[in-house]
Protein backbone atom coordinates (compact mmCIF):
# COMPACT_ATOMS: atom_id res chain seq x y z
CA UNK A 1 0.00 0.00 0.00
CA UNK A 2 0.93 3.96 -0.82
CA UNK A 3 -0.32 6.90 1.28
CA UNK A 4 0.14 9.95 -0.93
CA UNK A 5 0.77 13.17 0.84
CA UNK A 6 0.94 16.74 -0.69
CA UNK A 7 2.97 19.97 0.41
CA UNK A 8 4.51 22.92 -0.78
CA UNK A 9 8.11 22.03 0.44
CA UNK A 10 9.68 18.63 0.63
CA UNK A 11 12.23 19.25 3.04
CA UNK A 12 15.00 16.26 3.89
CA UNK A 13 16.85 16.83 6.97
CA UNK A 14 15.64 18.03 10.55
CA UNK A 15 19.12 19.41 10.88
CA UNK A 16 19.23 23.34 11.86
CA UNK A 17 19.03 24.13 8.20
CA UNK A 18 15.71 22.25 7.33
CA UNK A 19 14.20 23.13 10.71
CA UNK A 20 15.02 26.63 10.60
CA UNK A 21 14.20 26.51 6.83
CA UNK A 22 10.40 25.24 8.11
CA UNK A 23 9.90 27.44 10.74
CA UNK A 24 10.70 30.67 8.65
CA UNK A 25 8.29 29.23 5.74
CA UNK A 26 5.47 28.75 8.56
CA UNK A 27 6.36 32.34 9.77
CA UNK A 28 5.42 33.39 5.72
CA UNK A 29 2.40 30.80 5.65
CA UNK A 30 4.33 28.77 3.61
CA UNK A 31 3.84 24.65 4.11
CA UNK A 32 6.65 22.43 4.64
CA UNK A 33 6.87 18.56 5.40
CA UNK A 34 10.17 17.71 7.01
CA UNK A 35 11.32 13.69 6.56
CA UNK A 36 14.06 13.03 9.03
CA UNK A 37 16.01 9.45 9.18
CA UNK A 38 16.99 9.65 12.50
CA UNK A 39 14.70 9.33 15.78
CA UNK A 40 13.71 12.55 17.77
CA UNK A 41 16.14 11.94 20.61
CA UNK A 42 18.82 11.20 18.82
CA UNK A 43 18.79 14.25 16.94
CA UNK A 44 18.04 16.67 20.21
CA UNK A 45 21.36 14.37 21.73
CA UNK A 46 23.86 15.47 18.82
CA UNK A 47 26.73 17.45 20.09
CA UNK A 48 27.92 20.11 17.63
CA UNK A 49 28.51 23.62 16.89
CA UNK A 50 28.58 26.46 19.77
CA UNK A 51 28.88 29.96 17.98
CA UNK A 52 26.66 31.57 16.31
CA UNK A 53 26.99 35.11 14.16
CA UNK A 54 25.06 37.80 15.13
CA UNK A 55 23.19 36.69 11.70
CA UNK A 56 22.53 33.72 12.86
CA UNK A 57 20.89 34.82 16.21
CA UNK A 58 18.75 37.86 13.96
CA UNK A 59 17.67 34.53 11.67
CA UNK A 60 16.41 32.54 15.21
CA UNK A 61 14.62 36.40 15.84
CA UNK A 62 12.94 36.56 12.71
CA UNK A 63 11.83 32.86 13.04
CA UNK A 64 10.25 34.03 16.37
CA UNK A 65 12.45 31.26 18.11
CA UNK A 66 14.87 33.49 20.30
CA UNK A 67 13.94 33.86 24.08
CA UNK A 68 15.91 31.04 25.72
CA UNK A 69 18.56 31.98 23.20
CA UNK A 70 18.54 35.38 24.58
CA UNK A 71 17.73 34.29 28.19
CA UNK A 72 20.95 31.56 28.48
CA UNK A 73 23.23 32.76 25.22
CA UNK A 74 26.33 33.79 26.17
CA UNK A 75 27.77 36.73 24.50
CA UNK A 76 31.19 37.38 23.30
CA UNK A 77 32.90 40.19 22.07
CA UNK A 78 35.92 38.90 21.51
CA UNK A 79 38.29 35.39 21.13
CA UNK A 80 41.46 34.96 22.80
CA UNK A 81 44.52 33.52 20.41
CA UNK A 82 47.95 31.53 22.47
CA UNK A 83 50.45 31.27 20.25
CA UNK A 84 53.50 29.48 22.11
CA UNK A 85 52.25 30.33 25.54
CA UNK A 86 51.61 34.32 24.20
CA UNK A 87 47.75 35.20 24.62
CA UNK A 88 46.48 38.33 22.69
CA UNK A 89 42.86 39.27 22.26
CA UNK A 90 40.94 40.31 19.32
CA UNK A 91 37.68 42.34 19.91
CA UNK A 92 35.10 42.08 17.35
CA UNK A 93 33.02 44.79 19.37
CA UNK A 94 35.94 47.37 19.30
CA UNK A 95 37.11 46.61 15.73
CA UNK A 96 34.07 45.63 13.93
CA UNK A 97 31.40 46.34 15.97
CA UNK A 98 29.85 42.86 16.42
CA UNK A 99 29.79 40.22 18.83
CA UNK A 100 28.87 36.55 18.91
CA UNK A 101 26.51 34.38 20.64
CA UNK A 102 27.64 31.40 22.31
CA UNK A 103 24.91 28.69 22.34
CA UNK A 104 24.81 24.66 21.36
CA UNK A 105 23.34 23.80 18.03
CA UNK A 106 21.79 21.13 20.38
CA UNK A 107 19.74 23.63 22.23
CA UNK A 108 18.99 25.93 19.00
CA UNK A 109 17.67 22.59 17.47
CA UNK A 110 15.44 21.73 20.33
CA UNK A 111 13.87 25.15 20.13
CA UNK A 112 13.03 24.89 16.24
CA UNK A 113 11.91 21.33 16.99
CA UNK A 114 9.94 22.64 19.55
CA UNK A 115 8.17 25.24 17.29
CA UNK A 116 7.51 23.17 14.63
CA UNK A 117 5.83 20.77 16.74
CA UNK A 118 3.58 23.26 18.36
CA UNK A 119 1.49 23.74 15.03
CA UNK A 120 3.42 24.57 12.86
CA UNK A 121 3.31 21.00 10.99
CA UNK A 122 5.03 17.18 10.84
CA UNK A 123 8.20 16.09 11.19
CA UNK A 124 8.63 12.77 9.91
CA UNK A 125 10.74 10.18 12.30
CA UNK A 126 13.10 7.62 11.37
CA UNK A 127 11.79 8.17 7.73
CA UNK A 128 14.13 5.15 5.62
CA UNK A 129 14.75 5.24 2.13
CA UNK A 130 13.84 8.69 1.73
CA UNK A 131 14.46 8.91 -2.33
CA UNK A 132 13.63 11.96 -4.94
CA UNK A 133 11.85 11.99 -8.09
CA UNK A 134 11.00 14.17 -10.87
CA UNK A 135 13.47 16.91 -9.80
CA UNK A 136 13.14 18.13 -13.63
CA UNK A 137 9.61 18.63 -13.16
CA UNK A 138 7.21 21.02 -11.92
CA UNK A 139 5.77 18.29 -9.05
CA UNK A 140 8.69 16.81 -7.76
CA UNK A 141 7.98 14.03 -5.05
CA UNK A 142 9.65 12.36 -2.05
CA UNK A 143 9.12 8.96 -1.60
CA UNK A 144 9.87 6.96 2.02
CA UNK A 145 9.09 4.21 4.26
CA UNK A 146 8.05 4.49 7.66
CA UNK A 147 7.09 1.89 9.85
CA UNK A 148 6.77 -0.65 7.15
CA UNK A 149 4.29 1.57 5.02
CA UNK A 150 5.73 2.97 1.60
CA UNK A 151 4.41 7.21 0.97
CA UNK A 152 4.86 9.49 -1.46
CA UNK A 153 5.01 12.91 -0.74
CA UNK A 154 4.58 15.09 -3.74
CA UNK A 155 5.79 18.67 -3.43
CA UNK A 156 6.53 22.14 -5.38
CA UNK A 157 10.20 22.25 -5.00
CA UNK A 158 11.73 20.04 -2.24
CA UNK A 159 14.43 21.28 0.04
CA UNK A 160 17.79 19.17 0.50
CA UNK A 161 18.79 19.99 4.16
CA UNK A 162 20.19 16.69 4.54
CA UNK A 163 23.89 17.04 5.59
CA UNK A 164 26.87 15.67 4.25
CA UNK A 165 25.97 11.97 4.02
CA UNK A 166 22.57 12.84 3.14
CA UNK A 167 20.57 11.43 -0.38
CA UNK A 168 20.29 15.05 -2.02
CA UNK A 169 23.60 15.97 -3.10
CA UNK A 170 23.66 12.50 -5.47
CA UNK A 171 20.74 13.30 -7.07
CA UNK A 172 21.81 16.23 -8.89
CA UNK A 173 23.14 15.21 -12.19
CA UNK A 174 26.89 13.89 -11.91
CA UNK A 175 27.34 15.53 -15.40
CA UNK A 176 26.35 19.02 -14.26
CA UNK A 177 27.88 19.26 -10.82
CA UNK A 178 31.16 19.79 -9.67
CA UNK A 179 33.12 19.23 -6.27
CA UNK A 180 35.84 20.92 -4.93
CA UNK A 181 37.41 19.01 -1.84
CA UNK A 182 40.82 19.43 0.59
CA UNK A 183 41.29 17.08 3.35
CA UNK A 184 43.84 17.44 6.45
CA UNK A 185 45.88 14.97 7.78
CA UNK A 186 44.44 15.38 11.07
CA UNK A 187 41.50 15.64 13.01
CA UNK A 188 40.07 17.45 16.44
CA UNK A 189 39.28 15.32 19.16
CA UNK A 190 36.47 16.86 21.42
CA UNK A 191 35.25 16.68 25.19
CA UNK A 192 32.22 18.12 26.61
CA UNK A 193 32.15 18.54 30.52
CA UNK A 194 30.25 19.63 33.70
CA UNK A 195 33.04 21.96 34.32
CA UNK A 196 33.06 25.83 34.37
CA UNK A 197 34.96 27.62 31.63
CA UNK A 198 38.71 28.21 31.85
CA UNK A 199 38.36 31.62 30.43
CA UNK A 200 35.37 34.34 29.76
CA UNK A 201 35.98 33.75 25.92
CA UNK A 202 37.28 30.99 23.66
CA UNK A 203 40.61 30.42 23.33
CA UNK A 204 42.67 29.37 20.11
CA UNK A 205 45.78 27.72 20.64
CA UNK A 206 49.13 26.93 18.28
CA UNK A 207 51.49 25.02 20.33
CA UNK A 208 54.21 22.97 19.04
CA UNK A 209 52.37 20.12 20.53
CA UNK A 210 49.35 20.99 18.22
CA UNK A 211 45.96 22.90 18.15
CA UNK A 212 43.61 22.86 21.04
CA UNK A 213 40.75 25.33 21.22
CA UNK A 214 38.53 25.84 24.96
CA UNK A 215 35.29 26.42 24.45
CA UNK A 216 31.76 26.41 26.34
CA UNK A 217 27.90 25.64 26.00
CA UNK A 218 27.51 27.63 29.29
CA UNK A 219 29.10 28.77 32.48
CA UNK A 220 28.73 25.25 33.89
CA UNK A 221 29.41 23.67 30.69
CA UNK A 222 32.63 23.66 29.09
CA UNK A 223 33.76 22.27 25.20
CA UNK A 224 37.27 21.51 24.19
CA UNK A 225 39.36 20.44 21.35
CA UNK A 226 43.24 19.03 20.65
CA UNK A 227 44.20 18.42 17.36
CA UNK A 228 45.10 14.54 16.82
CA UNK A 229 45.94 11.90 14.44
CA UNK A 230 42.91 11.29 12.23
CA UNK A 231 43.51 7.13 13.27
CA UNK A 232 43.62 8.78 16.69
CA UNK A 233 41.97 5.74 19.11
CA UNK A 234 39.61 7.12 21.73
CA UNK A 235 40.13 4.36 24.08
CA UNK A 236 43.79 5.55 24.36
CA UNK A 237 42.65 9.30 26.03
CA UNK A 238 41.51 8.67 29.25
CA UNK A 239 40.01 11.77 30.84
CA UNK A 240 43.60 12.86 32.30
CA UNK A 241 45.67 12.45 29.71
CA UNK A 242 43.27 14.61 27.66
CA UNK A 243 43.11 17.20 30.70
CA UNK A 244 46.98 17.17 30.77
CA UNK A 245 47.47 17.84 27.16
CA UNK A 246 44.90 20.79 27.16
CA UNK A 247 46.94 22.06 29.97
CA UNK A 248 50.22 21.80 28.02
CA UNK A 249 48.80 23.52 24.79
CA UNK A 250 46.54 26.03 26.62
CA UNK A 251 49.23 27.22 29.02
CA UNK A 252 50.29 30.89 29.26
CA UNK A 253 51.23 33.58 31.56
CA UNK A 254 49.01 34.29 33.31
CA UNK A 255 47.60 30.66 32.82
CA UNK A 256 43.70 29.81 31.61
CA UNK A 257 42.00 28.19 35.32
CA UNK A 258 40.94 24.91 33.71
CA UNK A 259 39.02 22.74 35.94
CA UNK A 260 38.98 18.84 35.36
CA UNK A 261 36.31 16.68 35.52
CA UNK A 262 34.59 13.79 33.80
CA UNK A 263 33.84 13.84 30.35
CA UNK A 264 29.94 14.03 29.32
CA UNK A 265 30.97 13.16 25.77
CA UNK A 266 34.40 12.25 24.21
CA UNK A 267 34.33 11.95 19.97
CA UNK A 268 37.10 12.31 17.11
CA UNK A 269 35.98 14.33 14.18
CA UNK A 270 37.83 14.74 10.55
CA UNK A 271 38.54 18.20 9.13
CA UNK A 272 37.60 19.03 5.86
CA UNK A 273 36.56 21.71 3.56
CA UNK A 274 34.50 20.55 0.45
CA UNK A 275 31.72 22.70 -1.89
CA UNK A 276 29.31 21.38 -4.64
CA UNK A 277 28.56 23.12 -7.13
CA UNK A 278 25.70 24.17 -8.19
CA UNK A 279 23.68 23.86 -5.22
CA UNK A 280 20.50 23.81 -7.15
CA UNK A 281 18.90 21.74 -10.18
CA UNK A 282 15.34 22.15 -11.50
CA UNK A 283 13.28 21.92 -8.16
CA UNK A 284 16.07 20.41 -5.92
CA UNK A 285 17.54 23.45 -3.61
CA UNK A 286 20.49 22.12 -1.37
CA UNK A 287 21.48 24.20 2.07
CA UNK A 288 23.99 23.77 4.72
CA UNK A 289 26.10 20.41 4.91
CA UNK A 290 24.45 19.07 1.96
CA UNK A 291 26.82 21.38 -0.10
CA UNK A 292 29.94 22.03 1.84
CA UNK A 293 31.58 21.33 4.73
CA UNK A 294 34.10 23.95 6.32
CA UNK A 295 36.79 22.68 9.27
CA UNK A 296 35.50 23.81 12.47
CA UNK A 297 38.38 25.89 12.76
CA UNK A 298 36.29 29.33 12.43
CA UNK A 299 33.35 28.42 13.55
CA UNK A 300 31.25 28.79 10.32
CA UNK A 301 29.46 25.38 9.60
CA UNK A 302 26.13 26.11 11.01
CA UNK A 303 26.42 29.85 10.42
CA UNK A 304 26.46 28.88 6.58
CA UNK A 305 23.50 26.56 6.58
CA UNK A 306 21.60 29.86 8.39
CA UNK A 307 22.48 31.79 5.59
CA UNK A 308 21.91 29.59 2.37
CA UNK A 309 18.82 29.09 4.37
CA UNK A 310 17.83 33.20 4.17
CA UNK A 311 18.23 33.15 0.81
CA UNK A 312 16.57 30.00 -0.05
CA UNK A 313 13.57 31.17 1.86
CA UNK A 314 13.77 34.64 0.30
CA UNK A 315 13.46 32.98 -2.96
CA UNK A 316 10.53 30.59 -2.08
CA UNK A 317 8.90 33.82 -0.40
CA UNK A 318 9.38 36.03 -3.72
CA UNK A 319 7.67 33.04 -5.79
CA UNK A 320 4.24 31.78 -3.42
CA UNK A 321 4.00 35.92 -2.73
CA UNK A 322 4.99 37.89 -6.06
CA UNK A 323 5.26 34.70 -8.43
CA UNK A 324 8.42 35.92 -8.94
CA UNK A 325 11.70 33.98 -9.76
CA UNK A 326 14.10 35.35 -10.09
CA UNK A 327 15.80 34.78 -6.91
CA UNK A 328 15.09 31.33 -7.19
CA UNK A 329 17.33 30.79 -9.89
CA UNK A 330 19.97 33.08 -8.66
CA UNK A 331 20.11 31.03 -5.56
CA UNK A 332 23.21 28.74 -5.94
CA UNK A 333 25.30 31.93 -7.37
CA UNK A 334 23.70 34.19 -4.13
CA UNK A 335 24.92 31.30 -1.47
CA UNK A 336 27.81 30.25 -3.05
CA UNK A 337 29.46 34.03 -3.05
CA UNK A 338 29.70 33.74 0.62
CA UNK A 339 29.59 30.53 0.94
CA UNK A 340 33.26 30.58 -0.76
CA UNK A 341 34.25 33.46 1.24
CA UNK A 342 33.67 30.87 5.03
CA UNK A 343 35.53 28.05 3.18
CA UNK A 344 38.65 30.61 2.53
CA UNK A 345 38.32 31.86 6.19
CA UNK A 346 38.00 28.55 7.20
CA UNK A 347 40.58 27.26 5.61
CA UNK A 348 42.99 29.77 6.79
CA UNK A 349 42.44 29.56 10.33
CA UNK A 350 43.06 26.10 10.29
CA UNK A 351 46.59 26.51 8.34
CA UNK A 352 47.55 29.50 10.53
CA UNK A 353 46.78 27.60 14.25
CA UNK A 354 47.62 23.63 13.22
CA UNK A 355 50.99 22.08 13.46
CA UNK A 356 51.60 21.41 9.92
CA UNK A 357 55.59 21.47 9.07
CA UNK A 358 58.43 20.65 10.47
CA UNK A 359 59.32 22.57 13.07
CA UNK A 360 62.37 24.01 11.40
CA UNK A 361 60.64 24.15 7.67
CA UNK A 362 60.29 27.19 5.71
CA UNK A 363 56.46 26.54 5.99
CA UNK A 364 57.06 26.69 9.83
CA UNK A 365 58.53 29.88 9.98
CA UNK A 366 55.79 31.37 7.59
CA UNK A 367 53.32 30.31 9.77
CA UNK A 368 55.18 31.93 13.24
CA UNK A 369 55.45 34.94 11.14
CA UNK A 370 51.73 35.38 10.21
CA UNK A 371 51.00 34.43 14.07
CA UNK A 372 53.32 37.48 15.15
CA UNK A 373 51.93 39.48 12.38
CA UNK A 374 48.46 38.69 13.85
CA UNK A 375 49.26 39.82 17.36
CA UNK A 376 50.92 42.76 16.50
CA UNK A 377 48.68 44.16 13.42
CA UNK A 378 45.23 46.10 13.94
CA UNK A 379 44.57 45.20 9.95
CA UNK A 380 44.87 41.64 10.64
CA UNK A 381 42.75 41.89 13.22
CA UNK A 382 39.96 43.70 11.97
CA UNK A 383 40.37 40.98 9.28
CA UNK A 384 40.13 37.90 11.24
CA UNK A 385 37.25 40.18 13.36
CA UNK A 386 35.14 40.45 10.62
CA UNK A 387 35.17 37.02 9.06
CA UNK A 388 34.62 35.42 12.20
CA UNK A 389 31.71 38.10 13.36
CA UNK A 390 30.54 36.95 9.99
CA UNK A 391 30.23 38.45 6.69
CA UNK A 392 26.49 40.00 5.83
CA UNK A 393 24.18 38.45 4.20
P1 LIG B 1 23.08 18.36 9.71
O1 LIG B 1 23.14 18.99 11.06
O2 LIG B 1 24.06 17.29 9.40
O3 LIG B 1 21.59 17.83 9.52
C1 LIG B 1 21.24 16.97 8.46
C2 LIG B 1 20.05 16.14 8.89
O4 LIG B 1 19.64 15.32 7.80
C3 LIG B 1 19.39 14.00 8.29
N1 LIG B 1 19.55 13.06 7.15
C4 LIG B 1 18.52 12.48 6.50
N2 LIG B 1 17.19 12.59 6.66
C5 LIG B 1 16.39 11.86 5.83
N3 LIG B 1 16.89 11.04 4.86
C6 LIG B 1 18.21 10.90 4.66
N4 LIG B 1 18.70 10.12 3.71
C7 LIG B 1 19.09 11.65 5.50
N5 LIG B 1 20.44 11.77 5.59
C8 LIG B 1 20.71 12.62 6.60
C9 LIG B 1 20.41 13.81 9.39
O5 LIG B 1 20.04 12.78 10.30
C10 LIG B 1 20.40 15.19 10.04
O6 LIG B 1 19.42 15.29 11.05
O7 LIG B 1 23.22 19.46 8.55
P2 LIG B 1 22.74 21.01 8.50
O8 LIG B 1 21.32 21.14 8.95
O9 LIG B 1 23.16 21.49 7.16
O10 LIG B 1 23.62 21.74 9.63
C11 LIG B 1 25.01 21.88 9.50
C12 LIG B 1 25.67 21.88 10.89
O11 LIG B 1 25.21 20.78 11.62
C13 LIG B 1 27.21 21.84 10.79
O12 LIG B 1 27.67 22.65 9.75
C14 LIG B 1 27.89 22.29 12.10
O13 LIG B 1 27.61 21.43 13.17
C15 LIG B 1 29.41 22.37 11.90
N6 LIG B 1 30.12 22.71 13.12
C16 LIG B 1 30.18 24.02 13.56
N7 LIG B 1 29.50 24.99 12.90
C17 LIG B 1 29.50 26.27 13.38
O14 LIG B 1 28.89 27.15 12.76
N8 LIG B 1 30.15 26.62 14.55
C18 LIG B 1 30.83 25.70 15.27
O15 LIG B 1 31.32 26.04 16.33
C19 LIG B 1 30.89 24.35 14.77
N9 LIG B 1 31.54 23.39 15.45
C20 LIG B 1 30.75 21.71 13.86
C21 LIG B 1 31.48 22.09 15.02
C22 LIG B 1 30.69 20.36 13.48
C23 LIG B 1 31.32 19.40 14.24
N10 LIG B 1 31.19 18.03 13.81
C24 LIG B 1 30.97 16.96 14.68
C25 LIG B 1 31.03 17.72 12.42
C26 LIG B 1 32.13 21.14 15.79
C27 LIG B 1 32.08 19.79 15.39
C28 LIG B 1 32.87 18.81 16.23
C1 LIG C 1 32.43 24.61 19.84
O1 LIG C 1 32.17 25.21 20.89
O2 LIG C 1 32.01 23.46 19.60
C2 LIG C 1 33.30 25.28 18.83
C3 LIG C 1 33.62 26.60 18.99
C4 LIG C 1 34.43 27.23 18.06
C5 LIG C 1 34.89 26.52 16.97
C6 LIG C 1 34.54 25.19 16.79
C7 LIG C 1 33.74 24.56 17.72
O3 LIG C 1 35.72 27.14 16.07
Amino acid sequence: MTTQERTQVGIIGAGPAGLLLARLLRVHGIDSVILEARSRDYVEARIRAGVLEQGTVSLMEEAGVADRLHREGLVHDGVEITVAGRRFRVDFRELVGKTVTVYGQTEMTKDLIAARLAGDGPIVWEAADVALHGIDSEQPSLSYRLAGVDHTLVCDFIAGCDGFHGVSRPALPATKSRTFERTYPFGWLGILADVPPCSDELIYASHARGFSLASMRSPTRSRYYIQCALDERIEDWPDARVWDELELRLGSDPPPRITRGPSIEKSVAPLRSFVSTPMQHGRLFLAGDAAHIVPPTGAKGLNLAASDVHYLCRALIAHYEKRYDGLLAAYSDTALARVWKAERFSWWMTMLLHKLHPEESFEAQMQRAELDYLAGSRAAQTALAENYAGLPF
